[in-house]
């Protein structure tokens, strides 16, 4: 048996957390077409044929910029150090650049690199991605798409290859590390990336303030009285189908309440989450 962490990182949007969802065949990390959309490194733990391997999903590195943004970043690259393996994912359909060799730049040289979205990349853009690609010099390269989960066995057994011998670390119905409550509030915070525009998606923050049998109400929390109206919807349409795609994914039965809140410095506040926050 092999065990041990692999970290995931990479610029923004690549498919870090797609990836990290497709390998684990459950969704532990929320995903969406907007960057940042992971703010804290996510843990989620695979139970292999030959071993375990717990990812740590982090949040999309950039030259940082703001305070949320630096804390984003430290957290982004505390997570590389001491892992037993990095996995650099890049996307196959955008230009290698600057950004991506800024990442390539904080990892290992043993490093593995996850070249994504090749179901969008034609052959001859493929082979071009990953010329570029091994000029970063790391050491082994993987195509995959976490759409279609091509290649992504392949790159399963290159990491497990890479563990060392060892008992799992986690038992064996653990998947994510997210407690219950921060879960619901990120699938929540996930519908609502999906559907805001412009810099709104990076000024709501979500949390679930109770949870009482089957009732559950989550804050949403926003940072003027201007975005409010855009969040609850003409109508509170917004909220409805937040709510409906939200409640899909729980047990049936379940009563979700969402209540949209101004809260000026909730950023300052915002905290890891999960078993992270200790
Ligand atoms: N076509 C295609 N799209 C993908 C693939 N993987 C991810 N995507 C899309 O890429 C976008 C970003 O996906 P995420 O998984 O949220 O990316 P991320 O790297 O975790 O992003 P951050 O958390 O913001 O750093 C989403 O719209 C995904 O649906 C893939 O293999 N193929
Ligand atoms: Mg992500």
């Amino acid at each position: 048996m092999r065990s041990g962490v692999v970290t995931l990182v990479g610029r923004p949007n690549v498919g870090k957390s797609s990836l990290l969802n497709r390998m684990i065949g459950t969704k532990v990390s929320i995903v969406s077409d907007k960057v940042q959309t992971t703010r804290w490194p996510v843990r989620g733990v695979l139970h292999h044929g030959n071993g375990q391997v717990v990812f740590v999903d982090t949040p999309g590195i950039h030259r940082p910029r703001g305070p949320r943004g630096q804390r984003m970043h430290e957290a982004a690259t505390g997570a590389i150090e001491g892992v037993d393996v990095v996995c650099l994912v890049l996307d196959a359909t955008a230009p290698l650049g600057g950004g991506d060799r800024f990442v390539a730049d904080q990892v290992p040289a043993m490093s593995v690199v996850a070249l994504n979205k090749i179901d969008r990349a034609s052959p001859a853009r493929l082979l071009a991605q990953l010329q570029a690609a091994s000029e970063l010099g790391l050491n082994e390269y993987f195509p995959v798409s976490a759409r279609t989960g091509e290649g992504v066995e392949a790159l399963v057994d290159g990491l497990v290859a890479r563990l060392p011998e060892g008992p799992p670390l986690y038992p064996p119905e653990t998947i994510r590390d997210l407690d219950e409550a921060t879960w619901v509030a990120e699938l929540v915070r996930e519908q609502l990336l999906g559907v805001l525009r412009d810099e709104l998606p990076h000024a709501v923050g979500t949390r679930v303030t109770e949870w009482e049998g089957r009732r559950i109400r989550c804050e949403i929390l926003v940072e003027r009285d201007s975005q409010k109206g855009i969040v609850i919807g003409r109508g509170g349409g917004v909220l409805k189908a937040v709510g409906t795609a939200v409640r899909a994914q729980l047990d049936p039965g379940v009563h979700l309440e969402l209540v949209v809140k101004v809260e000026r410095d909730w950023q300052r506040r915002d905290a890891p989450h999960g078993s992270l926050a200790e």
